[in-house]
């Protein structure tokens, strides 16, 4: 199997020299439901309709209060359902389950469920708000010109750390210094490409060698990782230990530590010396969606930027669409750990995407870590 090795340097740089801000278990089944009826006029996008969209998104990542906007302006229910990672929901839809009618993969597994032939192709940048995305986000590598996905969230994954609890956190500078200094109450992310990547950075292996397929590299990797011991692995709940105190450090996306940020001002944010993946989420319509034409209305709704911004306002990440910036709440905007400083800019690289090999390898790390435990 060849090695699918496609990180693009440009995509993040993009992003950053435009000034960007830089920017759980799977819960119970959906059900499809009534056949909706657009009230567009033949040739004409639908902007409303009726019965529901059924929404498959990470945790916590959308207000209940915009899903209910959405209904008031287009007729349209959302059933939602949560997942807690890129796997999770792969492996969800793999599984057969079908009733979903927008999901919200990132973007390496946005080309994988496009090669699986998981995905359907509705040409997003045609649609009335497609016009907003943001330029640096219309030819990626993963979905070139748009066809099958609308942006949502971008942002990175560093190290949240409670400064009045873990008097260490100014000299945990890498993942090197997180992985090997035994600190106590700390959480990880349930997230095989995040851990394993940091941990083949702090190993030494650069950002365009992410998807090695040497083993040599993984059993470094590994050996690092058998000294790390995070009192809870997972990816929900995370935020509400760091702001209560019980967690004092924790492998974070930097949205979610906003949020910590917000209701606890003792956490901050660090950038690894080793680097940190950048990453997107994404709307797609996967095939055999009951609700086709319900799935482009909430896309398409959600790329207007005041819907897009009180998306990036509750959920703590910049997003990918224009005219949001000033729609977005100066705490965030003015959070160093959600807009990157220039010194740390150029600690970004792609989230790996790696081809079948690499990816068996992390999964073979990660399994081996998580057993441990
Ligand atoms: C959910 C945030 C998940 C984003 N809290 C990870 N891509």
């Amino acid at each position: 199997m060849k090695i699918m090795n496609k990180r693009k340097g440009t995509y993040v740089a993009a992003l950053i020299a435009a000034g960007a801000l830089l920017l759980t278990a799977c819960g119970g089944e959906t059900t499809a439901t009534d056949e909706p009826t657009s009230t567009a006029p033949a040739g004409e996008f639908p902007t409303s309709g009726s019965g529901v969209v059924n929404l498959y998104n990470w945790t916590d990542y959308i207000d209940p209060a915009l899903l209910e906007k959405f209904t008031a302006e287009t007729g349209i229910e959302v059933i939602l359902d949560v997942f807690d990672s890129n796997e999770t929901l792969l492996a969800k839809l793999q599984s057969g389950a079908t009733g979903y009618d927008v999901i919200m993969p990132s973007d390496y597994m946005v080309e994988q469920m496009i090669g699986l032939g998981m995905l359907q192709e509705v040409d997003v940048a045609s649609f009335p708000n497609g016009k907003y995305i943001a330029p640096e986000f219309m030819d990626v590598y993963f979905d070139s010109g748009r066809k099958y996905t609308a942006p949502y969230m971008y942002g990175t994954t560093g190290i949240a750390c409670n400064t009045k609890l873990e008097p260490d956190c100014e000299n945990i500078k890498s993942w090197k210094d997180l992985f090997t200094g035994n600190y106590k109450n700390v959480n990880a992310l349930k997230d095989q490409v995040e851990i394993v990547s940091a941990a083949l950075r702090a190993t030494g292996v650069p950002a365009a060698d992410l998807c090695t397929t040497d083993t040599a590299k993984y059993i470094a990797a590994e050996e690092l990782l058998a000294g790390f011991k995070p009192a809870v692995i997972d990816n929900d709940g995370g935020n509400e230990r760091m702001i209560t105190g019980q967690a004092s450090i924790r492998t974070s996306w930097n949205g979610d530590t906003h949020r910590m940020k917000m209701e606890n001002p003792d956490i901050i944010f660090i950038y690894p010396s080793e680097g940190l993946n950048f990453w997107s989420d994404h709307m797609a319509i996967p095939v055999g969606a009951p609700n086709l034409d319900n799935a482009k209305i909430f896309m398409n709704w959600m790329m207007d930027p005041a819907n897009m911004a009180a998306a990036s306002n509750f959920s703590g990440y910049n997003n990918a669409i224009t005219g949001t910036a000033e729609l977005m709440a100066d705490e965030l905007k003015n959070d160093p750990g959600v807009i990157v400083p220039e010194e740390f800019k150029s600690l970004l690289s792609p989230i790996p995407n790696c081809g079948e090999e690499a990816r068996e390898l992390y999964t073979q790390v990660f399994t081996t870590w998580l057993d441990s435990q």
